[in-house]
């Protein structure tokens, strides 16, 4: 077994396959903070992810959502995943159709592969560094869009009401305040930029499982994924500005005035 997209493929559909046959029958837990929550369908997502990969990688680190997320040396691992079992696990519970699982593979703090699949849809976007980003196996590129007069612009709900705040602030700020999109998955989101359903994504509180995948493809439609100082982002950078470059170069002097 390789550490390959077919690997990781395989990865996505067990876990979409656990969620599934839950159906509607899975518990709720609230977790700290408002909206956050998480179910058994994210813990059986991240079992059957986690025994795979252990099965064929033993020594390999994980950084997961719910049970394995110490992120101390995660960029200096040597094999590391990074899993989010639900992302978007606030429109799972509520059956909007619009969560992913996504995972990403990454070599001393390089991402090597990453795949969102929105397991309600069956969407899926997949990137290998230096072979492209792909949705539903047609390769990607995000578009070149100079100007941001007439773009759509993502930001990210978060269970603290002042980081919301500030998104919307930012949001606002923005001459001329852009098409909207607040939808609740990070992962699916950022991945949107590179088919151009979407132009850009803001974000200031992200963790690691969040956003290593989509940042992989991102990067591999030809976008950019930034952190607010304007800096290539890490897979650990909580603040994240992804879309065009010139898109992204336009819009970071708001993010430093709100
Ligand atoms: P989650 O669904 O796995 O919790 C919500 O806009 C997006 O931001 C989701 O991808 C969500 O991931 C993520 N997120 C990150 N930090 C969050 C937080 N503190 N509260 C809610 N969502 C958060
Ligand atoms: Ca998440």
């Amino acid at each position: 077994m390789k550490r390959d997209k077919s690997f990781l493929r395989h990865l996505a559909l067990k876990a979409a396959h656990t969620i599934n046959a839950l159906g509607e029958g899975f518990e709720v837990k609230v977790k700290p903070g408002r909206g956050n929550f998480v179910t058994d369908a994210d813990f059986a997502s991240e079992q059957v992810i986690m025994d795979e990969i252990r099965s064929h990688f033993p020594d390999d680190k994980i950084l997961s959502e719910e049970t394995a997320n110490d992120t101390t040396d995660a960029l200096k691992a040597d094999h590391i995943w990074i899993i989010d079992p639900i992302d978007g696990t606030n429109n799972f519970r509520f059956g909007r159709h619009y969560s992913a699982i996504s995972i990403g593979y990454a070599t001393k703090g390089e991402l090597q592969e990453g795949i969102v699949y929105n397991f309600s849809t069956q969407e899926l976007y997949q990137a290998s560094k230096g072979n492209g980003a792909f949705y539903n196996e047609i390769q990607m590129q995000t578009p070149q869009i100079p100007r941001i007069d007439n773009i759509s612009v993502g930001i990210g709900n978060s269970s603290d009401p002042k980081r919301t705040q500030k998104h919307l602030n930012i949001l606002a700020s923005i001459e001329p305040v852009p098409w909207v999109s607040i939808r609740g998955s990070s992962a699916l989101e950022i991945s949107e930029i590179a088919r151009g359903s979407l132009n850009a994504y803001i974000h200031s509180c992200l963790h690691p499982w969040d956003v290593a995948a989509a940042m992989l493809i991102v990067r591999e439609s030809g976008g950019v994924v930034k952190n607010f100082k304007g800096e290539e982002a890490t897979f650990l950078s909580p603040d994240i500005i992804a879309g065009y470059k010139d898109v992204v170069d336009q819009l970071l002097p708001y993010i430093h005035e709100s």
